[in-house]
């Protein structure tokens, strides 16, 4: 093998956010980013000689150029074996499928999820770890740490393998096989859910209709829910991956995902539409003019987990982030299940889903996923919904007013106001921090404050410790709000706030949310100033 090392000089600015390293494409493109990155991550985490490694993205700009680069720097770092994705295609979740079904010594997963991609876009790359899942703070703390002091690269000089055919290539001397990307994960959708009973429900009529965004999900969805289970060409829209998400924003919320949002609202909308970002891991489901929360889908993926095979022993727990909204913690307790609460990031759920603990988790932010790999996962949570559908031959909307009626609603919405100065958003945050002191039993309306909080958590299994995870402010009757600044933005400061208020009456449950909470956004904006700082009126996007 002709391996060469090459002096870089450190960045010091590669630490990784809530899900990897995320740059702008040009900062990726000067000259040693990408290859200082992947060597912080090769050093760190003492590789087996002879391992495998999983490897795959999105397939946003960079993704084919950077799998080239990565495995001539896998070759060079004792990797015997590469698994790759045909084109380079591999979806979140399905990267962590097949590092759990190959026992891959983890993988390398080329995204920036839901940020815009294309030459002015954004690029990303994160690890995963044996278990299938993001690698945890003490590993990329670590993967930082190398990243400032490591003064060169290991990397083989060899020509680019073709990425588009299957089957067994080399590089150096470590052996690269190209895999269908589909295949794994499609069986293994198959395995936990009711097919005949979807493919049933379809073949009566039922329509729906799934925006891959131009993203990573269009082929499995293609494959899914067109061949598989029947649902009529077309079904797919966007499905075809483009390395610019066709100029959008593949974010599966209700600014960004406009096109479905439109259809779904219309007179003749289908039963049920969906969409997912663009490395495929979130989901956004919709019903006939009718919108259903991320935090309300776990809890009613939770109340009815019993109707899709692979959950039919029941679950052992639910796992959610902190700033998603409580509804279901109802559900677990109904149950008689635990229920955890985590920071923000899919990599706070892995050891309590190694450890048995919980089988299902959610984030308000689009995730929701379980155990069957350990990423949250877009296209599972979209076949549970038609697995539960098949059974209970409800509309959506119907089947969420039966769980209100139930569990009481926990109405919620997140605000975000997308790249603020940074100062601003700091200043903002600073003010609501300050306001601690005096906050506790002030009364604002018919809400008066009971404790507030920078949420901390210890993880359960390993008692690792998480400071600095956004401020709580909690009230006498549950309510609550959250402010919290992103850590997957690329352009100034993104300020989330979270605002959760519960309602028992089912006279009100109906209502709009933003009516509902109308008060505590006045409450927020009061105790932040965040108007008068930010000169704006309004959020950039309302979930
Ligand atoms: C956001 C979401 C968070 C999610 C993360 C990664 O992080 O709020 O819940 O885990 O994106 O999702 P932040 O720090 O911007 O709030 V993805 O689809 O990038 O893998
Ligand atoms: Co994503």
């Amino acid at each position: 093998m002709n391996i060469r090392t090459v002096s870089t000089t450190p960045f010091g600015d590669q630490k990784p956010g809530t899900s990897g390293l995320r740059k702008k494409v040009a900062v990726f493109q000067a000259p040693n980013y990408l290859e200082n990155f992947v060597q912080a991550v090769f050093d760190t985490i003492d590789i087996p000689a002879g391992a495998t490694l999983t490897l795959g993205g999105d397939g946003r700009y960079l993704n084919r150029e950077a799998i080239q680069v990565i495995l001539r720097m896998a070759a060079a770092n004792g990797f015997g074996r590469v698994l790759v994705g045909q084109g380079g295609i591999l979806s979140t979740p399905a990267a962590s499928c097949v590092i759990r079904q190959y026992r891959t010594f983890g993988g390398l997963i080329l995204s920036a999820s839901h940020n815009p991609g294309g030459p002015e876009g954004d690029f990303g790359i994160k690890y995963n770890t044996p278990n299938g899942g993001p690698a945890p703070e003490k590993i990329t703390d670590a993967i930082f740490a190398r990243s400032k002091v490591l003064t060169s690269y290991r990397i083989v000089v060899a020509p680019d393998i073709d990425l588009d055919r299957t089957g067994k290539q080399a590089v150096g001397g470590m052996s690269v096989e190209v895999i269908d990307p589909v295949a794994d994960y499609a069986e293994l959708m198959e395995s936990l859910f009711d097919f005949a009973a979807i493919r049933e429900l379809i073949a009566g009529g039922f329509a729906l209709c799934f925006d891959a965004m131009h993203a990573v999900t269009g082929p499995y969805a293609k494959e899914i829910l067109e061949r598989r289970l029947g649902a009529p060409a077309g079904s797919v829209i966007n499905g075809v991956p483009l390395e610019d998400f066709g100029g959008g924003h593949p974010d599966p919320n209700l600014t960004y995902a406009h096109e479905l949002v439109a259809i779904m609202f219309d007179i003749g909308a289908p039963d049920l539409g969906a969409a997912s970002d663009g490395d495929g891991d979130r989901n956004m489901v919709l019903g006939r003019g009718f919108f259903v929360t991320p935090s309300d889908s776990l809890a009613v993926i939770a109340a009815n987990a019993t109707l899709a095979p692979g959950y039919a022993g029941g679950i052992a727990g639910i796992a959610r982030s902190m700033p998603t909204s409580a509804a279901a913690d109802r559900v677990a307790q109904k149950l008689g299940v635990p229920c955890f609460e985590t920071p923000t990031g899919w990599k706070f759920f892995g050891n309590l889903m190694d450890a048995g603990k919980v089988t299902l988790c959610g984030e308000e932010s689009f995730g929701t996923g379980s155990s069957h790999v350990r990423e949250k996962d877009g296209l599972w949570a979209v076949l549970f919904w038609l697995n539960i559908l098949a059974k209970r031959r409800q509309s959506m909307e119907q089947i969420l007013a039966d769980h209100w009626a139930v569990f009481g609603r926990n109405v919620y919405s997140r605000h975000d106001h997308e790249a603020l100065p940074t100062d601003v958003a700091n200043g903002i945050m600073d003010q609501v921090r300050a306001a601690f002191a005096t906050l506790p039993g002030k009364a604002f309306g018919n809400f008066r404050v009971k404790v507030c909080d920078d949420f901390s958590y210890t993880d359960p299994v390993d008692g690792s410790v998480s400071t600095g995870q956004g401020l709580r402010i909690i009230f006498e009757d549950g309510s609550r709000i959250v402010f919290r600044l992103s850590g997957t933005g690329t352009e100034g400061a993104t300020l989330r706030i979270y605002l959760e208020a519960f309602e028992g009456d089912p006279a009100r449950q109906r209502g709009d949310a933003q009516l509902l909470l109308a008060e505590l956004i006045a409450i927020a904006d009061a105790i932040s100033g965040l108007k008068a700082r930010s000169g704006r009126e309004r959020p950039t996007v309302i979930t």
